[in-house]
This record gives C-alpha cells, sequence and structure tokens, in this order.
C-alpha cells in the first residue's frame, strides 16, 4: 500500500498514472479539504471530488475539476435568478455536493460520506479527507480575510495577498482511518500539489507529522525555477513567508522528506534530490513519472 497526500490537480496527474501501474486497492489517498466550501446550501469537496472523479473514470480531465460532458443548466437558471455562484458548478456534479451537504446535515462524518460516494462511483482506491471537521484556508488581502476560493476564483488571483491562515472551529485532527492507512503503507508520497493550500493543511492536522516521521516518505516538486506548474502556488509561497521554488517547498515539509523529486529542467539546485520529468502533460507522461516514483519507493522501503 502507497499512500499519496493530494490536493486537486498536480498530485490527481500523477495517480492518474498510478492507477495504470499499481493494484488500483493499493492506492491510498489523504485528501486536502481546506478549499471545501459550501454554496447554494450544498457542500463542494473539490479536491475530494477531483480524486473521486478521476478514480471513477469522469474527470474533466482537461479542467482538473468537474465532470468530463456535465451540463451547466442549473448553474445557468440559478445565475438568472440572482443566485451569486461564482464557481460554475456542473448538473451532475451539483448532486455530488447535494449528497454531501445533506449526508453532513445528517450528522454523517466526511469520511463515511466520502466512502458512499466512492462506493456509488465503483471507486477500488480508497479516497480519505484528511479530517472530519470544517478548516478553512483564508487569505489576507486589502479587504481583510477571504476564503481563497474568493481569492482564486473571484477575484481571478488579480488581487494582492499578505497572509495566509486556517481557520477553524475546533483544530483540525486526522482521522483515525488517515493514520490507519499511513500505518499501513510501505511509504507516503507526497505529491506536486500546492504546498500551502494542499498539503500544509494536510500535514497540519494532528497526529500526521508523528505518523509521517517513521515511513519513507517521498515528495515531488511543483515548481520549476520560481514558477508552478499552473495556480497561484507563487503568490501563497511568497504570502505565507516560503520563497516560491523546489527550496522554499523541501522548507514547507520540513525534515519530513527521504526522497525530494524534482524536474530535470528545474534551475534549483535541492541538495540529494532526484530529477526527473514531471512535466505531466498527458496519461503517458503521469505513467511514465508514476513508473519512475514507485522504482524510487523500491529502493526505500
Ligand atoms: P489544486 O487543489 O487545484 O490547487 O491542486 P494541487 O494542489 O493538487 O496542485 C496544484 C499544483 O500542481 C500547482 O502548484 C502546479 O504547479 C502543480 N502541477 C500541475 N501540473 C503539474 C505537472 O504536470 N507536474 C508537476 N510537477 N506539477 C504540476
Ligand atoms: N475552478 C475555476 O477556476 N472555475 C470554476 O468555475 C470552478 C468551478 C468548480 C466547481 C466544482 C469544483 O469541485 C471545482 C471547481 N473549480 C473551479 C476548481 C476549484 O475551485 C479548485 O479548487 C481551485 O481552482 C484551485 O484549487
Amino acid at each position: 500500500m502507497i499512500t499519496f497526500l493530494s490536493g486537486g490537480t498536480g498530485t490527481p496527474k500523477l495517480l492518474r498514472g498510478m492507477q495504470k501501474v499499481m493494484d488500483r486497492h493499493e492506492i491510498a489517498v489523504i485528501v486536502n479539504t481546506a478549499e471545501d466550501i459550501w454554496i447554494s446550501g450544498n457542500h463542494i469537496s473539490p479536491d475530494i471530488d477531483t480524486v473521486m472523479y478521476l478514480f471513477a473514470g469522469v474527470l474533466n480531465t482537461e479542467t482538473w475539476w468537474g465532470m468530463r460532458n456535465d451540463t451547466f443548466t442549473t448553474h445557468e437558471e440559478a445565475t438568472m435568478l440572482g443566485i451569486d455562484e461564482f464557481l460554475t458548478i456542473g448538473d451532475r456534479d451539483r448532486a455530488v455536493h447535494i449528497a454531501r451537504g445533506e449526508m453532513l446535515r445528517n450528522g454523517m462524518r466526511l469520511t463515511n460520506i466520502t466512502k458512499v460516494l466512492c462506493e456509488r462511483y465503483g471507486v477500488r482506491e480508497t479516497v480519505l479527507p484528511m479530517t472530519d471537521t470544517e478548516v478553512t484556508t483564508q487569505v489576507k488581502t486589502d479587504l481583510g480575510f477571504i476564503h481563497f476560493q474568493e481569492y482564486w476564483i473571484r477575484a481571478k488571483g488579480q488581487i494582492a495577498i499578505f497572509e495566509v491562515i486556517r481557520s477553524f472551529r475546533e483544530p483540525p485532527v486526522a482521522t483515525a482511518e488517515a493514520l490507519a492507512t499511513i500505518a499501513a503503507s510501505d511509504a507516503v508520497v507526497i505529491g506536486p500539489s500546492n504546498p500551502i493550500t494542499s498539503i500544509l493543511p494536510i500535514l497540519s492536522c494532528a497526529g500526521i507529522r508523528e505518523a509521517l516521521q517513521n515511513k519513507p516518505v517521498v515528495a515531488v516538486s511543483p515548481f520549476i525555477g520560481d514558477a508552478p506548474i499552473s495556480g497561484p502556488a507563487g503568490a501563497l509561497m511568497k504570502a505565507a513567508g516560503y520563497a516560491p521554488g523546489s527550496i522554499g517547498t523541501v522548507n514547507c515539509y520540513n525534515g519530513l522528506v527521504d526522497i525530494f523529486v524534482q524536474d530535470i529542467r528545474d534551475p534549483v539546485e535541492v541538495s540529494q534530490s532526484t530529477r526527473f520529468d514531471t512535466l505531466m502533460i498527458d496519461e503517458e507522461k503521469s505513467i511514465a513519472l508514476a513508473q519512475e516514483v514507485l522504482r524510487l519507493v523500491d529502493t526505500i522501503r
């Protein structure tokens, strides 16, 4: 068993390859939930949904969110009625948000809800939220703290940010299932996800760092030079006090990583790192990187 720590784009691209080269029952994914948000009364968990849709074979791999060939009738009608949905929500995707919201209101744990949804979609891998309680990444702007999604989607990442915090009513604790999965794994792979909005929220759940200390950990950089392959990781690293790039990424994961993987094109030198082509522009590239990462894992487990 290998456990992956994942957000909703970079690591899912690696998982797309892993699916093809591993026994799918041997893949476990602990997923960031700090980007979750309630919209129009329903619960969106963007990273869980991306991972679940990928494994279910229904993910839109053009955008890496939402379902392939979804329609947007409800979103269009709700917008016409004056509802402010700043995320474009597909009709089938929305059904998942409705189901999740309803189960949450009925008092079910997010872990169990995710299990039910994955079963309905025939997912063979294990998909686990990092925690069962609500935690939200917020960024400080000139107008005060706003939800990460407000910054990245509504403001299109076009406003200055000065600080990143995670807000919660109770400090997030890793679920028993997440900790048991790590304990049962031969190794943990921190995929090339956004260190600030995807990986640090997972590492900050009580129990995770201790669990990782006893495991071989491989991490893949989401940066080439000071720019991420996509998304807002550069601005977020700066706002959180880290240098954008592979060195800043290693520093985020302070001392947890046994083998750090950088892209062959990355001009930054991280001592004792391993170099692969990490640009997963298609499924073939994802499979090739997955194979390399598995070979690495074999050398340390
Ligand atoms: P989010 O939840 O949508 O932000 O997705 P993640 O946190 O999982 O992934 C975002 C990160 O993925 C960004 O910082 C990108 O630089 C990184 N990324 C996207 N595609 C690739 C790729 O092909 N290779 C690598 N190494 N990183 C990638
Ligand atoms: N990202 C966008 O850039 N625009 C959208 O309209 C959008 C809608 C959306 C709906 C459901 C969902 O699960 C994800 C969605 N995302 C959208 C992606 C999501 O907000 C991502 O979490 C962030 O883009 C980066 O982490």
